[in-house]
């Protein structure tokens, strides 16, 4: 094991030896004009987003299936643009009947030469840094003003020297990754028992790693201590938390209960029966305000609408706005897209005419970019101005 570890390192070299080195993107960033002020304005405050839950933000809620954090978006700057681990998502907390202390192992069967188990502190040896990833849920709704998404710096093990790692029989073309899920209490709204089933080809186009370090520090126990899949570009049900067991498995492989409970939201037709017929749990392009800023530039009232860009797999600056469905789409002010591997900050300066309520509508005016989401309303939301 220990050498076919060391030998798949220089094949995963040159396996990705023509791509692009994973940049750090965020730490190369200039600071967006949406975080500076406006030149002789003064900020009087933000007018509210109305109409969405009141799920308390940035406070730990519940516990295990149940167990909940939201980001509170609104406050984000150029310092949080990396989510501090404390503030991070949590879709599920720690599963109470996991043994932290014991070595860690991940068990290899299905259809593999012979069943295994991996040692993780063998395959950090392989550790290397992947830069920043978003993970937003696929549930992120207006219910919870939108705080499940998030951006961390991760370091882990590429899934393709994971991967090398194992002989894997020639027949298999699919690979089962499955967490630790089991929790002492059952929830309403969840079902215990994560897992997802990736095409190799899948998981080598996203750049998928298991992560062990967030942030600079080890997993915390509730982003899946010590190690979870990071699926760069997927939604977060594809990212298993407590990772113990992979099985490659052919294209007779069943869809995983968990894959069907997320099949709407990461846009299948239907409830697939088979893995092989979901398609991608991939994130559209989508944009959302979130903080509208109310400024006294020379004696008039003016708003500046901040909002953030994530998802899809090329960079677009056909970001157009509008405040109004009877309005028509203009481009947004201030967007410089830099990547798609987390979240860009973008501004547009807004005078309404009158007071009252406006659903802010994102587009990308660009046929080549899908945008499912946004075609679908699902990020509209409605401000409400009370001075002009
Ligand atoms: N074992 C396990 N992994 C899991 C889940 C889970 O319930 N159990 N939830 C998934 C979902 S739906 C999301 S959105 C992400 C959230 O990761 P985070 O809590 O670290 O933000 O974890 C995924 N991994
Ligand atoms: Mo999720």
């Amino acid at each position: 094991m220990r050498q076919s570890l060391g030998a798949s390192a220089a094949v995963f070299t040159g396996l990705h030896g023509g791509r692009l080195p994973i940049a750090d993107t965020l730490a190369t960033t200039t600071v967006p004009a949406a975080f500076k002020p406006i030149a002789g304005g003064t900020l009087l405050g933000t007018a509210p987003f109305v109409g969405e839950g009141n799920f308390p933000l940035e406070t730990l809620v519940g516990s295990g299936l149940g167990g909940r954090l939201l980001l509170d978006l609104s406050t984000l700057t150029p310092e949080t643009l990396v989510t501090p681990n404390d503030k991070f998502f949590i879709r599920t907390r720690y599963p109470d009947q996991l043994h932290y202390d014991a070595p860690w192992t991940i068990s290899v069967r299905g259809l593999v030469e012979q069943p295994t188990e991996l040692s993780l502190s063998e395959l950090m040896r392989g550790e290397v840094s992947m830069g920043a990833h978003l993970i937003e849920c696929a549930g992120n709704t207006a219910n919870g003003r939108f705080g499940l998404i998030s951006t961390a710096r991760w370091s882990g093990i590429p899934m393709a020297e994971v991967l090398d790692g194992i002989k894997i029989l020639p027949q298999a073309t699919r690979v089962i990754i499955s967490g630790f899920d089991q929790h002492s209490r059952s929830h309403p709204g969840s079902v215990a028992g994560a897992s997802w089933i990736f095409s190799f080809e899948q998981l080598q186009t996203a750049n998928a790693f298991l992560a062990t370090h967030m942030n600079g520090v080890p997993l915390p126990k509730d982003h899946g201590h010590p190690v979870r899949l990071v699926m760069p570009g997927w939604y977060g049900c594809t990212c298993i938390k407590w990772v113990n067991r992979i099985v490659p498995v052919d294209d007779t492989a069943l869809a995983t209960g968990h894959m069907r409970e997320y099949a709407r939201r990461t846009h299948q037709v239907g409830k697939p029966k088979l893995a092989k017929d979901f398609k991608p749990a991939s994130i559209d392009v989508a944009a959302m305000p979130i903080r509208v800023e109310q400024w006294r530039v020379e004696g008039k009232l003016l708003y500046r609408v901040i909002g953030i860009l994530w998802g899809g797999d090329r960079t677009t600056d056909a970001l157009v706005v509008r405040f109004h469905p009877s309005m028509d789409y203009v481009p947004v002010e201030d967007h410089e897209h830099q990547t798609n591997a987390t979240w860009t900050v973008w501004s547009h300066v807004w005078k309404p005419n009158k007071a009252g309520r406006y659903p802010i509508q994102l587009k990308v005016d660009d046929p080549v970019v899908r945008t499912r989401r946004l075609d679908a309303g699902y990020y509209v939301r409605t401000v409400e101005i009370r001075a002009v």
